[in-house]
């Protein structure tokens, strides 16, 4: 067994700091040696992306081993090299295990450690004020989605805010808008059957989705996809690809115009497909007349022969075939269009509900009343009455194009702004979770101005992380390992759930999101909005109409129901209805494409969205619209994700902290030349926005014109949270901008480098 005592000492002489933050675990000596209880296996799930998947954790006297649940097929049975090193993060010694206060002017790094009773007195005291003299309103909650947000957000709902905002600006936003115009919901990809993907920047071997990369990964092993890349640097998927193109930054809904352009001009098109499901077409193919493949050449760099021979192979493999929408999607302010024009490709080559193509998740209600009997539990979304009204509309509703983002997450840089400007409205006090908006979103000197005005600021995370370091109160929220959540509805092909269950006793003074926020209420004298006991009567509450369902994910961490069902796939149909005799019967074709509704205005696919012209004229077709991401004579700045961290959550893990502990700069060889810069040299990154130090990494796998660098580095409280301190703030060269209808924040950008 590791003594308490050892493994502090690996870690300390690891990372080298002597003095831990007040409230970290490195701090507590008091803290008696932690209690391994022998030989158990749990399932659960993984926390250490938002990817959330399902696990096994086995543990016997001295150590945790994380597998991947075997139940979830999709998964592989597998985790990824940070799911792996999960049990680190509990026994970090700069982890938060005890509720702190600020002593100092804030982001100073003077803290005082509290009692949880302490902290919910100042921050219900604080709440409960401001809310009386600027209206609950004024009050922002911000949090990752997720099952540990909902608390959060009910707790909002309770103080009648509804100012709510998640990561979805800073990441899948537009991918997600661009669906929900289109289509009425979003969609799902079926990589494992695809024969051929055409992936513009979809990191999926670097940001890994587990099921996803697992998907694309064997079938690249099997030899029965082909995977075509646009990516201005050699991302792992674009070494791995059949092949890569060098596509320029931000330029790529000129490519997917233009394979819509060659489907279309070519009749390569699904008409079928096309005639029975989509509106606005003539409009859409009116707007694509343009686009050409020699058209789009000129702008993002990659030949017109090529374009016009992937899209003639896409439409040969279709319906098997696909444009994959990418996750991160926001390369550039034109996001919500290039996300549309994207989807419009899958549209002509009719791979909706097809394998190999996109489907929508078959959750129980809808699996059931094709079932024609109640094949699968459902969750009850459990009740509560009487919550108050927002009295105001929320900060980012000042324009009515955000109408979808504003329902889809918020765009979350509106915070900042009402705090600085008071428009539409001040914003006095800030609660966040989950978040670390002064890495994660665009414009770091603005989150900083904001935090340095507002009224109060509460963070709830697992580290004093650069955000939680400029809070008036920090919580400490138990580990994903210790602690217990919501039943959560994983279902895809066919309906499915996991829980999320305690592996491990809890270290320190610690607290799960459910326990925090529902004894914040009762503290504030809104209790009666919390109607459940504890985590054990919520789940049970949400599964009251099947009560079994607990018990075996209790038992299994994962369950999936019935068999997989795409509507246009006969054979699946016809395997459905085998399994289940009172099944709706099938149309002539064999299949279910009779019954392939969506929900937007038409009822059918929105290929044009005549709707938008009410909130956003003009911006019904699918278009181009040009734009400038960087002055002339700089060089395109363009980040993304590295296999051994997560965003900027993972840096101080210790293991995955030792795999990598910085983000060199990658730059072009004649670029670097050019500026007398060589490999492993100390550089300076700079931009009208602000001024990094880094250090050059030198390759010929990236466009001459572009510097990459992973996120999440760079940290500037480095004394509380060390291990974040090295490398490049990609969020500190990143002007504030707000992409049209989706919201989203743009993280590419324009900077100069030099020697150091
Ligand atoms: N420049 C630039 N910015 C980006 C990106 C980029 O590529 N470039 N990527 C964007 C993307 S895709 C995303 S999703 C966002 C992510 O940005 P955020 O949503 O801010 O998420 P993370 O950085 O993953 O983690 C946020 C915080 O969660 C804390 N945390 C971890 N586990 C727990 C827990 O169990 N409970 C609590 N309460 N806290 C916990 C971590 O310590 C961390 O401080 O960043 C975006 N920002
Ligand atoms: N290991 C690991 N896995 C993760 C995460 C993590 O932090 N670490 N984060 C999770 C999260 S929150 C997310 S959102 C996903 C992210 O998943 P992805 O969106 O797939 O990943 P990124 O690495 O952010 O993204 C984008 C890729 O786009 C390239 N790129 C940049 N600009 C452009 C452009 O203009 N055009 C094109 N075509 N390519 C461009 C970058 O070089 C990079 O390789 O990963 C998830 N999984
Ligand atoms: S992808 Fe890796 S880190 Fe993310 S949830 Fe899955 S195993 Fe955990
Ligand atoms: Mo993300």
């Amino acid at each position: 067994m590791i003594s308490r005592r050892e493994f502090l000492a690996q870690s300390s002489a690891l990372c080298a700091i002597a003095a831990y933050a007040p409230g970290t675990l490195g701090a507590q000596t008091s803290l008696t040696p932690h209690q391994y209880k022998p030989f158990k296996t749990i399932h659960s799930i993984c926390e250490m992306c938002s990817t959330r998947c399902p696990i096994t954790v086995e543990k016997n006297a001295t150590h945790l081993f994380i597998k991947g649940n075997k139940q979830a097929k999709s998964f592989g049975g597998k985790v990824c090299a940070r799911g792996v090193s999960g049990g680190k993060l509990l026994n970090d010694p700069h982890r938060l295990v005890k509720p702190i206060k600020r002593m100092g002017p804030r982001g100073a790094g003077q803290w005082q450690e509290i009692e949880w009773s302490e902290a919910y007195s100042i921050i219900s005291d604080k709440l409960l004020k401001i809310s009386n003299q600027h209206g609950p309103e004024s009050i922002a909650i911000s949090s990752k989605s997720g099952s540990l947000a909902n608390h959060i957000f009910h707790f909002a709902k309770s103080i009648g805010t509804p100012n709510t905002f998640t990561h979805a600006s800073t990441c899948p936003a537009s991918y997600k808008v661009a669906a929900k115009v289109m289509f009425g919901s979003k969609l799902k990809r079926d990589l494992k059957n695809c024969k051929y993907v055409v992936n513009f920047g979809h990191n999926l071997y670097e940001g890994i989705n587990m099921s996803l990369t697992r998907a694309m990964s064997q079938a690249q092993a099997n030899g029965s996809i082909k995977v075509v890349v646009f990516e201005p640097r050699l991302s792992i998927v674009a070494d791995k690809a059949d092949e890569w193109h060098m596509i320029k930054p931000g330029t790529d809904i000129t490519l997917a115009l233009a394979l819509s352009h060659v489907l279309i001009a070519e009749k390569l098109y699904d008409h079928e497909f096309v005639e029975s499901y989509v509106e606005g077409f003539d409009a859409f193919a009116a707007s694509v007349t343009a686009y050409t493949p020699e058209w789009a050449e000129a702008i993002c760099d990659v030949p017109a022969q090529d374009i016009r021979r992937i899209a003639q192979e896409l439409a040969a493999a279709a319906p098997a075939a696909m444009v994959d929408f990418g996750h991160r999607t926001t390369f550039a302010n034109e996001e919500f269009d290039l996300r549309r024009a994207i989807y419009a490709v899958n549209i002509l080559l009719g791979n909706i509900e097809r394998k190999g193509g996109l489907f929508f998740a078959k959750k129980s209600k809808l699996y059931n009343k094709l079932a024609g009997a109640e094949v699968a539990p459902s969750l009850t979304k459990i009740k509560v009455d009487n919550l108050p009204k927002p009295q105001r509309k929320r900060i980012d509703l000042t324009d009515p194009q955000f109408k979808f983002a504003a329902k889809g997450g918020g765009i979350y840089s509106a915070i900042p702004k009402a705090v600085l400007t008071k428009q539409p409205y001040p914003i006095k006090a800030w609660i966040m979770s989950r978040s670390n908006p002064m890495q994660t979103v665009s414009n770091r000197n603005q989150i900083q101005q904001c935090m340095e005005a507002i009224d109060f600021v509460v963070a709830c995370d697992v580290y004093i992380s650069e955000s939680a370091a400029y809070a008036d109160v920090v919580l400490p929220e138990s580990t994903y390992l210790e602690r217990d959540e919501d039943v959560f509805d994983k279902s895809s092909k066919n309906p499915a759930y996991y829980l999320r269950q305690r592996v491990y006793e809890t270290i320190g003074d610690t607290k799960p999101s459910w326990l925090i926020f529902k004894e914040l209420a009762e503290q504030m004298g809104i209790g009666q909005y919390f109607p459940w006991y504890d985590i054990r009567d919520y789940q049970q509450q949400q599964v009251v109409t099947n009560p079994s369902l607990l018990s075996r994910l209790q038992h299994q961490g994962y369950q999936s129901f019935g068999v997989p069902l795409l509507l246009r796939e006969p054979k699946m149909v016809q395997n459905f209805r085998r399994h289940y005799p009172k099944a709706v019967p099938a149309c002539e074709k064999g299949d279910y494409s009779h019954l392939l509704t969506f929900k937007t205005p038409s009822g059918k696919i929105e290929l044009t969205a005549p709707s938008l012209e009410e909130i956003a004229p003009g911006r019904s077709v699918i278009k181009y619209h040009a734009e400038t991401l960087k002055q002339e004579n700089e060089l395109f700045f363009i980040q993304g994700k590295t296999t051994l961290h997560t965003n900027s959550a993972t840096q101080s893990v210790p293991l995955l902290r030792e795999l990598q502990s910085s983000n060199p700069v990658w730059i072009h060889p004649v670029t670097a030349a050019e500026r007398s810069i060589h490999d492993g040299q100390a550089v300076i990154l700079s931009n009208a926005q602000g001024e990094e130090h880094g250090t050059a990494l030198v390759t010929p796998g990236i466009r001459k014109d572009t510097v990459f660098a992973h996120m999440g580095f760079g940290s500037k409280h480095p004394e509380q949270y060390p291990a974040t301190a090295k490398g490049v703030h990609c969020g500190n060269l990143l002007p504030d901008s707000v992409a049209p209808i989706s919201g989203n924040d743009v993280h590419t950008t324009g900077i100069s480098i030099r020697p150091a």
